[in-house]
C-alpha cells in the first residue's frame, strides 16, 4: 500500500501571488498571511512574485501567464469578492474559480483557490484576520504542500 500525506517541500520553491486590487484593504491582509506562511516554511522573499490584477476576473488571464513562463513551482490566486444586490457577484465569482482551476490543470502546476466569496464586508475581515483566521496563510500553507505532493507523485 502506498500513502502520499501532506508535507512541506524538502527543496527550495519559486512561488508566484497573484492578488487583486478590488476590496484592497481586504486582499492585502491575504497577501501578508500569504508572506507570514511562506516565511514560515523556509521560503525567502526574493523566491516570491507578486503580481497586482484589477479585479478577481482577472485572476485567471495573470494566473495563466505566470504559469506559462514555467518560473514558478505554484500559484497562489488571492481575493476577495463580496456579494452585492445584482448578480454581479455570481459572475465574477464563478468565472474567477472556474479560470483559477482551469490554469491548474492546463499545467499541471499547484494554482491555489484563495479567492474569498462572502456575503459581506464582515464575513471577509473574519477571514482576512491575522494568524490562524487568514485564508491567505491557508492558502500558501496548500500550495507548499501540493508542491511537495507533485514532486513525490512525479518522481513514483
Ligand atoms: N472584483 C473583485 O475582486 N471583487 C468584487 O467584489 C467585485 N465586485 O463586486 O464587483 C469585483 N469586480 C471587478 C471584476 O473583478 C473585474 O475587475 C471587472 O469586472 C473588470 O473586468
Amino acid at each position: 500500500m502506498s500513502e502520499y500525506s501532506l508535507e512541506m517541500p524538502q527543496r527550495a520553491c519559486n512561488i508566484a501571488v497573484v492578488a487583486s486590487e478590488f476590496n484592497h484593504f481586504i486582499v492585502q491582509q491575504l497577501v501578508d498571511g500569504a508572506y507570514d506562511a511562506l516565511g514560515r516554511n523556509g521560503v525567502s522573499e526574493q523566491n516570491i512574485t507578486l503580481v497586482w490584477v484589477p479585479g478577481a476576473y482577472e485572476l485567471p488571464l495573470a494566473a495563466d501567464a505566470l504559469a506559462t513562463s514555467a518560473r514558478y513551482d505554484a500559484i497562489i490566486a488571492l481575493g476577495a469578492v463580496i456579494r452585492g444586490g445584482t448578480p454581479h457577484f455570481d459572475y465574477v465569482a464563478g468565472e474567477c474559480s472556474r479560470g483559477i482551476a482551469q490554469v491548474g490543470l492546463m499545467h499541471s502546476l499547484p494554482v491555489i483557490f484563495g479567492v474569498l466569496t462572502t456575503d459581506d464586508v464582515d464575513q471577509a475581515l473574519e477571514r482576512a484576520g491575522s494568524g490562524a483566521g487568514n485564508k491567505g496563510f491557508d492558502t500558501a500553507v496548500a500550495a507548499l504542500q501540493m508542491i511537495s505532493l507533485m514532486d513525490r507523485l512525479s518522481e513514483a
